[in-house]
């Protein structure tokens, strides 16, 4: 069968048709877990169901969730759906915090994974004329492997440079022409400093970027797209459902397109539980719908975010999600009140500076100390001391207008914060350690 890679009669397909795969698929999926997946039918059964009790999507909210811990729990085999001899591949999270999550594949897996994937590169434009340069990490991540296999099902000539060493990185991408820049935001911004300090833009073919694996807001995209005379896409994934693909985003840029054939997404209550309707904000959870090794069934993300089925310009159908908005694990509790990185990048890149800054969070005599550490730009460096102290307090009260609560702001040397070739480290908290 011809396959191409924008799918419209799966892409474009009424709402009423997706629902109808989604319930097939969910049946069968679910019968699937409870047959191959011991842990997830012991879930089932201590919740009091079975797969019969399962018709349709309607029916999805009667299924127990599965978390991280659950994951860990079941490590490294317990969620396995298929005899080992027919994986074909493992990925892994970088797993900062305690066992690293791990996750399975069969080639079928790796095959609607890697349609997911050329589904986003399609969607940023690419087309088998591009030269796809894919710089994140290749390995146990699934960034580089999952972008790299989408390219490939494009038909793009593939760049797999992974991530680091930004001058091998630049050279490629001016000696052969790169027109499609596949790595996490943080990493296009660095790229786009480093071009900018060689004075190379002009040998610069980019015309799209497809980044994700970490937030960024929408001040970083415009920031990035003019520095880099480029369209720049988000893509949104994660290990245990696959890696990146799970959604992306089209030329409207107004959210991620979930691909829905494959996976099923919920809002819910991150308290209770409890399913919340379309345009509220919660808790992304995914039913994997498709997949055979790892058939994860409503697998609470952690990811905060709204989803959205009005109808698209770009023509796709499927319901589509906000960039998420932060996780709940990454939600900060500073002196009760709930803060994400991501409101403190908002004020950064609004008030004039790049997202390169620290939180750094604290507990001296009981109480929490809050300081956000920000780079100058090279043109603020050289400015009075005088005329630093007042941008650091404006930057003071623009973050207590955001956030509610008082930081301390220090302005630091430009470049003095490590930059990341991956997912950049954004929080110290150093109450945990
Ligand atoms: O980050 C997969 C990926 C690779 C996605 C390349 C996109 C591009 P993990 O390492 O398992 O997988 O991390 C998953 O990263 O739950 C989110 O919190 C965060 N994340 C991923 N994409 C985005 C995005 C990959 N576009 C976790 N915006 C997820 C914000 C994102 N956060």
């Amino acid at each position: 069968m011809e396959k191409r890679y924008y799918q419209p009669e799966v892409e474009t397909a009424s709402r009423e048709q997706i629902r109808k795969w989604q319930s097939e698929r969910l049946v069968k999926q679910v019968k699937h877990a409870w047959d191959n997946v011991p842990y997830y039918r012991k879930k089932m059964e201590e919740k009091g169901v079975t797969p019969d009790d399962i018709k349709s999507v309607d029916d999805l909210h009667k299924l127990p969730f599965i978390t991280k811990a659950d994951l860990r729990d079941a490590y490294p085999y317990g969620l396995v759906g298929k005899p080992l001899s027919e994986c074909v591949r493992i990925h892994s999270t970088s797993g900062t915090t305690g066992k690293r999550v791990m996750a399975f594949y069969t080639q079928h897996d790796v095959d609607l994974w890697e349609d997911c994937c050329a589904r986003a590169i399609v969607a940023a434009g690419g087309t088998k004329e591009d030269v796809c340069h894919v710089s994140y990490g290749y390995g146990l991540f699934t960034g580089g492997a999952g972008l790299h296999g989408g390219s490939h099902k494009v038909g793009c000539l593939t760049l797999p440079m992974s991530s680091g060493n930004t001058d091998r990185q630049l050279q490629f991408m001016t000696d052969l022409g790169s027109t499609i820049l596949c790595c996490t935001p943080s990493y296009a911004a660095y790229l786009a400093e480093s071009i900018k300090e060689r004075g190379i833009k002009d040998q610069i073919k980019l015309k799209a970027g497809i980044f994700g694996a970490e937030a960024w807001s929408e001040e970083m995209r415009r920031d990035i797209e003019q520095q880099l005379g480029i369209r720049a896409y988000d893509i949104y994934g994660l290990t245990e459902i696959s890696g990146p693909g799970v959604s992306f985003e089209c030329e409207a840029q107004t959210g991620m397109h979930v691909n829905e054939d494959h996976f099923i997404a919920e809002i819910i209550d991150p308290e209770t539980g409890e399913v919340l309707p379309e345009g509220s904000k919660g808790e992304l959870v995914f039913s994997c719908i498709t997949k055979e090794a790892f058939p994860l069934l409503r697998y609470r993300t952690r990811d905060i975010c709204v989803l959205n089925s009005e109808p698209c310009p770009c023509g796709r159908t499927h319901i589509k999600m906000s960039k998420p908005m932060g996780r709940s694990d990454d939600m900060l509790i500073i002196r009760g009140v709930n803060v994400f990185p991501s409101q403190i990048e908002t004020v950064l890149l609004e008030q004039g500076y790049q997202a390169n800054y620290q939180i750094i969070v604290d507990r001296v005599n009981n109480s929490d100390t809050f300081e956000v550490m920000v780079e100058m730009t090279p043109e603020n460096f050289s400015d009075s001391l005088a005329k630093i102290a007042e941008m650091e307090k404006s930057l003071v009260s623009a973050l207590k207008a955001m956030l509610g609560i008082a930081a301390k702001v220090k302005l630091v040397a430009p470049k003095s914060i490590t930059r990341s070739e991956g997912k950049a480290v954004r929080v110290i908290d150093k109450r945990k350690i």
